[in-house]
């Protein structure tokens, strides 16, 4: 798959991401206030996935760039079904988030929930929930549990995706690697005890590849600045980018 990366925390530059991975291609955008510096990354980063045509793998050091990778697939007709794996909801909006949080309302945003502004500013149109499965979440607080409840986004656990009801494909696939259990990870932003080993979550990626077309991976890399310098810290990365290869 070719890669494209997005070297930004929301509208914070993250150089050692851009270090820590080699990519095909890389997006970079002048400094300026955050709302309109994020408009204009993500209306940058659309446009790069549109012009492509084949799979591609999308970086970045959050999970809301997936809302300019799949408005990015739009523009090219596809109308992607989404399998979410992260060991969050990513389904806050602002009236129920208690931290502000943006990535935390990723999935939210991306369904038509909240942040107009920014999805407006991007072209995306709402992905119907009937069309996204969230893997692997065990960490939802209140709020985004009542959203999730009341939604038809369905929850399977990352062990039994490979034969789980699926919207059809192609996908995008998202993959916050706070999904993976942290014993396996370097250190990341939000760690959640508890979750599917680094072998489950690529067998389930491996299992998604064989049933259908993964039209973008999107991978969140959600470890703390630091980590990133870690010797070979993006090892599981390669290993999972190729699992859904
Ligand atoms: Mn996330």
């Amino acid at each position: 798959m070719r890669s494209l990366l997005v070297p930004y925390h929301h509208p914070d530059p993250l150089p050692a991401l851009a270090r820590a991975y080699a990519a095909d291609d890389a997006i970079v955008v002048a400094k300026g206030a955050p709302g309109a510096m994020l408009a204009h990354l993500y209306r940058t980063a659309a446009e790069r996935v549109a012009a492509r045509d084949e799979p591609l793998v999308v970086l970045s050091g959050d999970c809301t760039t997936s809302l300019a990778t799949v408005a990015g697939l739009q523009r090219r007709g596809i109308a992607p079904g989404v399998i979410w794996f992260d060991a969050h909801g990513d389904f806050h909006t602002a009236r129920t988030t208690r931290s502000g949080y943006l990535g935390g309302m990723a999935l939210a945003m991306l369904t038509g929930r909240g942040g107009a502004a920014l999805t407006g500013a991007i072209g995306l149109a709402p992905v119907d929930d009937t069309r996204c499965v969230l893997a692997g979440a065990r960490d939802v607080e209140p709020g985004e549990r009542e959203a999730l409840a009341a939604s038809a986004v369905r929850q399977v656990a990352v062990e039994t995706l490979g034969d789980a009801d699926l919207p059809q494909s192609p996908w995008y696939v998202h993959l916050d690697l706070d999904v993976v259990d942290p014993g396996e990870m370097p250190p990341l932003r939000f760690p959640a005890p508890g979750g599917p080993s680094l072998e489950a979550v690529a067998q389930a990626l491996r299992a998604l590849a064989a049933r259908g077309t993964i039209a973008a991976l999107g991978v969140a890399c959600t470890l703390t600045p630091a980590a990133f310098d870690l010797p070979d810290a993006l090892a599981p990365v390669r290993a999972l980018v190729d699992a859904a290869a």
